[in-house]
């Protein structure tokens, strides 16, 4: 696969901009505490870490407790999102594989653009699974919030209740039939009837208990495959269960176990399709000393390729005597 011929090129994205919770900019150096880099080594990997993209500190003057004004945190994400962008295309260009560390979710704005002005021109089609406990596929019409975390998917894939102001290389790149959000158990009203409207694949939590996580992931995986696509894996820690990951800023119950996580990121690797990952929405400051990193740290390493015997057990066989 080609995780294990690939260099693997860490960036990480330092911001909270697009969310409401202070905290996530901190994501990337959690992630590099909990020992990322060391796990990637000890797999025998490639690695070069580029370090963080963040923005300047605002000066906060007479009033620390409030927050930065809305302008001044979208002037944040649509700046990290163009540098991300061009970072990210950079990375993939020179035939690495490109590991972002968020950040809030906004950071796929950029990230996402990277994949696809990569792959598109070479008629490479892109795929998405939104691993995650939200859609992101919000609007400034129908977010409740306002935020930009909840908003990445609408812009990527060409909604147009963004004005002009949110023009950039992410708008309209992705197709929203190539988009499956997986682990998904809360999502707005009106966003319900978006991702509904535009073909969006949501596998839910209740369909994952249903059929199980294996054939859920592996229908994914067959989709991508068919289509010779590139397949970008947006990692929202908010998808775990946040009884094994309270490090997020907006967490809801009934979330992926710890082994069904797993299982989606050796089937991932496994598929050889996977050639970029997000990791967002971190917050070490709620994450009870380091518990959801350690967990995300164990994650991508099954994404490449750690394993315990070394081979795909493959499908049970059930043999009765006669
Ligand atoms: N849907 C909500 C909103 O748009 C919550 C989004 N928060 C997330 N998304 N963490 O993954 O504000
Ligand atoms: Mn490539
Ligand atoms: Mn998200
Ligand atoms: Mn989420």
């Amino acid at each position: 696969s080609p995780a294990r011929t690939q260099r693997i090129d860490i960036l990480g994205i330092a911001t909270a901009s697009g969310a409401s919770v202070r905290g996530c900019g901190m994501g990337p150096e959690a992630l590099r505490v909990a020992g990322l880099l060391e796990a990637l080594v000890d797999l025998d990997l490639a690695i070069a870490d580029h370090g963080d993209l963040r923005r300047p500190h605002p000066d906060i003057s007479t009033n620390p407790a409030s927050a930065r004004l809305p302008d001044e945190r979208k002037a944040d994400v649509l700046d990290l999102a163009a540098r991300a962008s061009d970072a990210g295309l950079a990375i993939l260009e020179a035939g690495n594989f490109p590991v972002f560390l968020g950040g809030d979710h906004s950071i796929a704005m950029g990230t996402l653009s990277a994949v696809a002005r990569h792959c598109l021109p070479k008629r490479k089609p892109v795929h998405v699974i939104w691993i995650d406990a939200h859609a992101d596929y919000n609007t400034p019409e129908t977010s409740p919030s306002g935020n930009l975390h909840g908003m990445p998917l609408a812009l990527l894939c060409g909604e147009k209740e963004f004005d002009d102001s949110f023009r950039g290389e992410w708008l309209g790149r992705i197709d929203p039939r190539n988009v499956t959000i997986f682990g998904a158990r809360s999502i707005d009203r009106d966003e319900r009837r978006l991702v509904q409207a535009r073909g969006v694949e949501v596998v839910d939590m209740r369909k994952i208990d249903q059929i199980g996580v294996v054939a859920a992931i592996q229908r994914v995986i067959d989709k991508a495959k068919a289509q010779g696509a590139h397949l970008h894996v947006s990692f929202d820690v908010d998808s775990i269960d946040p009884a094994i990951a309270p490090g997020g800023g907006t967490l809801v119950p009934g979330g992926l176990t710890y082994r069904e996580a797993h299982l989606v990121m050796e089937m991932l690797h496994d598929s050889g399709v996977v050639g970029s990952l997000d990791v967002v929405e971190l917050n070490p400051f709620l994450d009870h000393g380091g518990k959801t990193a350690t967990v995300m740290v164990d994650l991508v390493a099954s994404l490449f390729g750690r394993s315990v015997i070394g081979e795909d057990p493959g499908p049970v066989e059930f043999v009765t005597e006669a």
